[in-house]
């Protein structure tokens, strides 16, 4: 191969990589000294842990939320207001805004209830009213175990029995937690977030995006509900998957739904609006959050 022909070689590889992305030569070691860009630079760091002292308020209701109404705050809020709905002894709550892009996730009182430092957390006081001396708080992180304890704790939005239906409800609850995240700190991170629009990570968590919406919209298919067809079957299945999912469809994440060609996608968007219809829901995503300072 001649120079000359090298050359072109190596300029069509420039050019096909400036189309996609900006060339980058990791260093032998990763080291944080640049200014990483996209909405959330300012708060990311690559250690966890407290960053100031910040003690969280704490209601008289049995369940201390706190939280922010982002797709994941919002599945904890739609089952603590279906379960408002359902008058459920024992679920009251207080809500409390956790402001992530103020910092509020490295308070040390958020931080002593989740050591991750995301929103939702919720600690039940229930014990600890009950039995003033014995009782402890017990506090849960991650959307998904949120919603598993409570759900199980009222035996409400969740098959207790163990058997298909409970199973159906696990898997799509995992599902969920698995998939999301391809969805938001994937697809709607380079699409909506990053500080400039890169071909290769858009394209890559579009296709993502794209196959789960249609691993989604076959099943809704044949089924009302994720977990089967009658209103006895919405549990938290439809609840954690609606908030992510649902939402994207309903054209409220990323101002994405033409890019995405949401429409087409006609199960999941007849599913999202009959869940969007339910008032918890509409209660859910509009949930007063009190400061904590
Ligand atoms: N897997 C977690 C994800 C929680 C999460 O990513 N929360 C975001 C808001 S939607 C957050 O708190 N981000 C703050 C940060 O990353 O500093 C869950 O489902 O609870």
């Amino acid at each position: 191969m001649s120079s000359d022909n090298h050359q072109s070689n190596n300029d069509e590889n420039n050019d096909t990589q400036n189309n996609h992305t900006k060339a980058y030569t990791p260093p032998k070691v990763w080291k944080n000294d640049s200014e990483n860009g996209g909405k959330f630079a300012s708060i990311n760091r690559p250690t966890a842990g407290a960053r100031h002292e910040q003690k969280l308020p704490v209601g008289d209701a049995p369940l201390q939320l706190y939280s922010l109404n982002t797709p994941n705050g919002v599945k904890v809020n739609i089952l603590l207001e279906e379960l408002a709905e359902l008058n459920v002894k024992g679920a009251e709550y207080d809500a409390y805004k956790i402001d992530i892009s103020a910092g509020d996730q490295f308070g040390s009182g958020f931080v002593a209830i989740n050591p991750n430092s995301k929103i939702p957390a919720l600690v039940d006081y229930t014990d600890a009213l009950n039995d003033k001396n014995a009782g402890e708080p017990i506090a849960l992180f991650e959307s998904g175990a949120i919603l598993l304890y409570l759900a199980e704790k009222f035996g409400k939005f969740i098959p207790m029995q163990q058997g298909k239906a409970r199973a159906d409800c696990l898997s799509w609850l995992m599902w969920q937690m698995g998939s999301a995240p391809f969805l938001g700190g994937g697809f709607g991170h380079f699409y909506a977030y990053a500080p400039e629009p890169l071909e290769y990570p858009i394209n890559r968590y579009t296709m993502e995006t794209k196959r789960q919406l249609d691993v989604l919209d076959k099943h809704l298919k044949d089924h009302e509900y994720m977990c089967g067809n009658d209103e006895a079957d919405y549990n938290i299945a439809d609840m954690i998957i609606w908030a992510w999912y649902g939402q994207l469809v309903l054209g409220k994440l990323y101002d994405a739904a033409e890019f995405l060609q949401v429409d087409d996608y006609k199960n999941i968007k007849r599913w999202a609006q009959k869940i969007a219809d339910r008032p918890a829901v509409k209660r859910a995503v509009e949930l007063e959050l009190k400061p904590i300072v």
